[in-house]
């Protein structure tokens, strides 16, 4: 039963159907299923199919776009209950997540952040294309302990490099870890530029964010 209804999330997105999405989503809540397990096994991989079919040139920039609509929609369902939990849990510690300076790619981003929400960390969400001073201003406000951000783009992984200089420069650096991602973004990346950890998944994140918050 839980397994038809995660097929038919996973296929939905796939089929950039945000109606059916949507309808699979509450059905998932309906059957209380796990909304981390809907995530992982029945949103997350539709969205990498999407991917694939793009890079090969199989889909183009409107479908993707009612991909994105679908996955979001269906995730803001299946996590609507569990925000409401998790305030009341002890957090882990206050982190930062945003997508860099110059880049609105935000599905990975949000993914990362439901997931370490539900693993009792405090997420600010400052959104996508956000500029570095406002990520170091935001960081020092609020006295996060960890920055995070997300590029998918070659061209705006320096903003990463750029966040953890930025940070360094307000005197902050020692007060905050870094933890940085992306599809393009590679460990070797995050040791050069001088951060301190690099998931390639929602789930490595939040096992790294643990180790990093000792
Ligand atoms: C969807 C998509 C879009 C959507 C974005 C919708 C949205 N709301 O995000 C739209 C259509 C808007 C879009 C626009 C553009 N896109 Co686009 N897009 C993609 C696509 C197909 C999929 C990305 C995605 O969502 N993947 C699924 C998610 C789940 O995966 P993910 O983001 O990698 O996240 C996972 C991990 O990386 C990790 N992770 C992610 N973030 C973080 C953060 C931390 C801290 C950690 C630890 C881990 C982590 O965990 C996540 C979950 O497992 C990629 C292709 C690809 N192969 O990546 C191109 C791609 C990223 N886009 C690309 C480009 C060029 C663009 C545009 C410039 C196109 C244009 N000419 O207008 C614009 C960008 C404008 C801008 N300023 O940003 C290129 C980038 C090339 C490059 N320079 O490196 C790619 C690679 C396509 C290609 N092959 O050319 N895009």
């Amino acid at each position: 039963m839980s397994k038809e209804i995660l097929a038919k999330l996973q296929r939905a997105v796939e089929e950039q159907d945000v109606e059916a999405a949507e309808a699979a989503a509450r059905e998932a809540v309906a059957a209380g299923i796990d909304p981390f397990v809907a995530i992982n096994e029945g949103l997350s991989p539709a969205m990498q199919t999407i991917s694939d079919l793009f890079d090969d040139g199989e889909l183009y920039v409107p479908q993707i776009l009612f991909a994105a609509e679908a996955f979001m929609n269906a995730m803001a369902i299946l996590t609507e209950k569990l925000s409401a939990e998790e305030v009341s849990k002890t957090k882990r510690g206050k982190v930062i997540v945003h997508t860099v300076q110059g880049d609105i790619h935000d599905i990975g981003k949000n993914i990362v952040g439901t997931m370490l929400t539900a693993n009792g960390f405090e997420v600010i969400d400052l959104g996508r294309d956000v500029p570095i001073d406002v990520v170091v201003e935001k960081a020092k406000e609020l006295g996060v302990d960890m920055v995070t951000g997300s590029a998918l783009m070659t061209t705006t992984m320096p903003s990463q490099r750029d966040i953890v200089k930025a940070l360094d420069e307000e005197g902050i650096r020692g007060k905050v870890k870094c933890m940085f991602g992306g599809a393009p973004v590679t460990k070797e990346w995050v040791d050069q530029i001088g951060a301190d950890g690099y998931a390639s998944n929602a789930s490595e994140a939040v096992i790294v964010a643990k180790e990093l918050m000792g």
